[in-house]
C-alpha cells in the first residue's frame, strides 16, 4: 500500500510540473546557465512582461533580479554567447531604439516612477529606483540604466500612450545606452525573457512519460491510456486515506478534484 501511495503521489507531482512547464515554454527554446549558485533560463519565445513573469513562476522561478555588476556581466556574457543562440532580430521591440533586449524582473506598472523588482509579478517587492532619468536609486540598489550622454533611462518614452513600464537588458547598443545596460520598454511589447532560480537546477532532462498516465491540471484529473490499459485509479490524501477509487469503466474524463 505504501509503495502504491508513493508512486501515485510522485506520478501526479511529476506530471503537474511537466504539463505546466510545457504549457508556457518549449524545452528546445530554453538556454540555461549557472552563476553564483543560481540557474538562469533564457526563454527564446516572445512574451509581454506580465506573461513572461507568469511563465517564470510556472517554472518555479522569477524574472531575473540583477543585484550587482558581476551578475549583470555574467548574464550579459551568456545572453550574447554563441551557445545561447539568440537571433537578436527576433527580440527587438518597436520602442527600444532599435536594439535587441531580454526582459528581466523590474517594472513600474503599479505606480509610474516606482521601480520594483517583481519578477514573480505579485505587485509588491523592493523598490530599486524612483522617478525617470533624473531619479535616483533606492535602498542602495545596483542599477545599470542606459547612459550614453549622462543618465538617459528610464525615460518612460511616449508617456501615457502607453509609456514604458517593463525592465529589459539590452543585447545591442541604442542611442541612449550600450549593450548590457538597461532600458524601460513598453511592457506589452513581446520579447525573449530571462528566468532566475535561487538554486542550481539539475541538468537531468524532465522525466518523459511514454506510457499511460494520470495527471492533474487546473483541478482536473486526466487519464491518458497509451500502451498499458489503466485498470483503476485510486487517489489518496497526504495521510494515506483513500479519497476515491474508480474502475476504468467508471472514470469520467476529466475528474473534478477541486
Ligand atoms: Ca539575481
Ligand atoms: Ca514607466
Ligand atoms: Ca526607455
Amino acid at each position: 500500500m505504501n509503495k502504491l501511495y508513493t508512486y501515485i503521489l510522485l506520478f501526479l507531482c511529476i506530471n503537474m510540473y511537466y504539463v505546466n512547464a510545457q504549457t508556457c515554454a518549449g524545452a528546445s527554446d530554453i538556454y540555461s546557465f549557472n552563476y553564483n549558485g543560481h540557474t538562469y533560463e533564457v526563454v527564446k519565445e516572445k512574451k509581454s512582461w506580465t506573461a513572461a513573469s507568469t511563465c517564470a513562476v510556472a517554472r518555479s522561478g522569477y524574472l531575473a533580479e540583477i543585484n550587482d555588476a558581476n551578475e549583470n556581466t555574467a548574464i550579459f556574457n551568456e545572453l550574447t554567447s554563441a551557445n545561447a543562440g539568440i537571433n537578436t532580430s527576433l527580440t527587438t521591440p518597436n520602442n527600444g531604439g532599435g536594439a535587441a533586449y531580454v526582459w528581466i524582473g523590474g517594472n513600474d506598472i503599479t505606480t509610474e516612477g516606482t521601480w520594483i523588482w517583481d519578477g514573480d509579478n505579485t505587485g509588491t517587492s523592493t523598490q530599486f529606483w524612483s522617478g525617470t532619468a533624473s531619479g535616483s536609486a533606492q535602498n542602495s540598489a545596483y542599477t545599470n540604466w542606459g547612459t550614453t550622454s549622462g543618465q538617459n533611462e528610464p525615460d518612460d518614452y511616449q508617456a501615457g500612450q502607453p509609456g514604458q513600464d517593463g525592465l529589459a537588458i539590452a543585447l545591442t547598443n541604442w542611442q541612449n545606452g550600450a549593450a548590457s545596460q538597461w532600458n524601460d520598454i513598453t511592457d506589452t511589447e513581446t520579447i525573449f525573457y530571462l528566468i532566475e532560480h535561487d538554486t542550481v537546477l539539475s541538468n537531468a532532462a524532465p522525466e518523459q512519460i511514454e506510457d499511460s498516465r494520470v495527471f492533474i491540471y487546473e483541478n482536473q484529473l486526466f487519464i491518458e491510456a497509451v500502451n498499458t490499459p489503466i485498470a483503476s485509479v485510486v487517489l489518496y490524501d497526504l495521510t494515506g486515506k483513500i479519497v476515491f477509487s474508480l474502475a476504468t469503466e467508471a472514470i469520467p474524463k476529466p475528474i473534478d478534484v477541486s
